[in-house]
Parts: structure tokens; sequence; C-alpha cells
């Protein structure tokens, strides 16, 4: 329990037999529910959750490999499945410092926030952060803000939180399945009404291997227009590949 609320921890994976068992590992004592969600790794990554003791841990596991955006949907719904009250994401690839978790949940037990983002810009180590992801992420911040009208500084960042109440009044499935899909929740979020709160987190780069290109800069730009004309209700068909 974090401050009385139930916690889980979302864990989107693709191919990380290497880093997912030391994700699992630093998870703080006090979440109680760890969501993996292997998205149809050809890699050992399904084998190192199952061969993870811990008995927080709960596994999904996509037959077929839908994009990070619908890991963390899959793993959102489970998470509601499983009672949680206030529901992090934690990347499988250990960017992630958990010992930033507590100043991430913090807004919504407090709250202040209806979805709590990560802000690696404003942290002291935040020179961490390779030059190229910062200019990236701060051209996609800005048309984010452009677009949705949100004050936040570092749309890209993966560590998130979210609250039960949110997650109930959003539609899950119309959320971009694929790199793009924080702009789509900030879109969301910005048309609903919610309250979005950031937090400093550390940035975390060492030897993990990113999916990203320089081309998904023009798609998420896409995907950031796409919301703001689409609304915040488009339904998508929900992702038929799961299972458990
Ligand atoms: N690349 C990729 N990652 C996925 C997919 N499904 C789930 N993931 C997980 O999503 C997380 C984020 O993916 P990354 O490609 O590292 O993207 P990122 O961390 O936002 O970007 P970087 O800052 O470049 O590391 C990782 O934990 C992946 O294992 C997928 O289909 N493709
Ligand atoms: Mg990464």
């Amino acid at each position: 329990m974090f401050q009385g609320a139930r916690a889980a921890v979302v864990v989107p994976a693709y191919c990380e037999e290497r880093l997912l068992p030391k994700t699992l590992r630093s998870m703080p004592a006090f979440v109680d529910t760890i969501v993996v969600v292997d998205d149809a790794s050809p890699d050992g990554t399904l084998r190192a959750a199952r061969e993870h003791a811990d008995p927080r841990v709960d596994l999904i596991r996509h037959t077929a490999n839908l994009g990070v955006g619908a890991a963390i949907t899959s793993g959102y719904a489970r998470a509601l499945e499983l009672g949680a009250e206030v529901v992090a994401v934690m990347a499988g690839d250990a960017q992630m410092d958990p010992d930033d978790l507590p100043r991430v949940l913090l807004p919504l037990v407090t709250g202040k926030a209806d979805y709590v983002k990560g802000n690696r810009f404003v942290h002291a180590a935040a020179s961490d952060m390779p030059l190229t992801r910062r200019l990236g992420s701060g051209a996609l911040s800005f048309l984010t803000r452009a677009v949705t009208g949100l004050d936040v500084d570092d749309t890209q960042c993966g560590f998130t939180a979210i609250s039960r109440e949110t997650l109930e009044r959003i539609d899950l499935a119309s959320i971009w399945p694929r790199y793009g899909y924080p702009n789509d929740i900030l879109g969301v979020m910005a048309q609903g009404g919610f309250r979005v709160v950031e937090v400093p987190v550390r940035p975390v780069y060492r030897d993990e291997a990113s999916g990203l290109r320089p081309w998904h800069l023009a798609s998420i730009a896409g995907v950031i227009v796409r919301r703001s004309l689409i609304g915040a209700s488009a339904p998508r068909a929900l992702p038929a590949a799961a299972t458990r």
C-alpha cells in the first residue's frame, strides 16, 4: 500500500530478457501488484518474468506484438481488475529509478492530480539524458503543449501514474497502441479536463536498447494531431491478442 492506497505498477516489456529481472528486483516493498505485460517478445522475456519469484507479479502475454501503448493499456485494465487504486508505469528496461516512485504516486493520493508525469528535464541529473533525446523530446513536448494547451515539459517520459477514478473514466481502447501513446493519453487528459501534474524523475540511460528511431518523431507528431481531430472518445477495437 502506498499511503493507504492499493498500488500497482504496470511493466511493459518487449525483448527485455536481460533488464526485466533487474526492473522487477528493484520494485519497492509498498507496491502491491506488478503487472508485467510481455508484448509477444521472441526472446526469453516471458521466461524471465515467470522465473522471477515474487508473488506480487501478475503476468499478461500478448500473443502478437501490439506495441508499448497497447501493452500499457492491457496492464491498466488488469490493474483495475485487481483492485488497484493508483497505477504507475515503469518500463521493463530499468529506465525508471524506483526511488522516484513515491514522488510520482504522491499527487494522486493527496488528491492533487488525476495523472502524474515524470519530468526528466528538471531533475538534478537532467544532463544524463542524451542530447538527441532532449532535442526530440523537447520538440514533441512543444507540439503537445501547443495542441493540448497542457502545461507539461517532458511529454515523452514513460514514468507516470494514474488514479483508478481516471482510468475508469477514459476509453482505454482508444489510446494509440505504439509510440506516441504518452502524447495521446495527454490529449485525452486535456479533452476530459483531468488534472496533470509533473514531478522530477531521474533520467536513466545506460546500456538498454531503444526501439525509437528518428522517423518516430513524425509519426508521434501525427498521433498528437490525430487526437486533436478525433476527440477524447474515438473508439478503437480492443486488442484481441492478450492471454494470461
Ligand atoms: N520498442 C518496443 N518496446 C515495447 C513494445 N512493447 C512494449 N515495449 C516496452 O516499452 C518500453 C519502452 O520502450 P523503448 O523502446 O525503450 O522506448 P523509451 O524508453 O520510451 O525510449 P528511450 O528513451 O529511447 O529508451 C520498454 O520497456 C519496452 O520493453 C514494442 O512493441 N516495441
Ligand atoms: Mg527505453
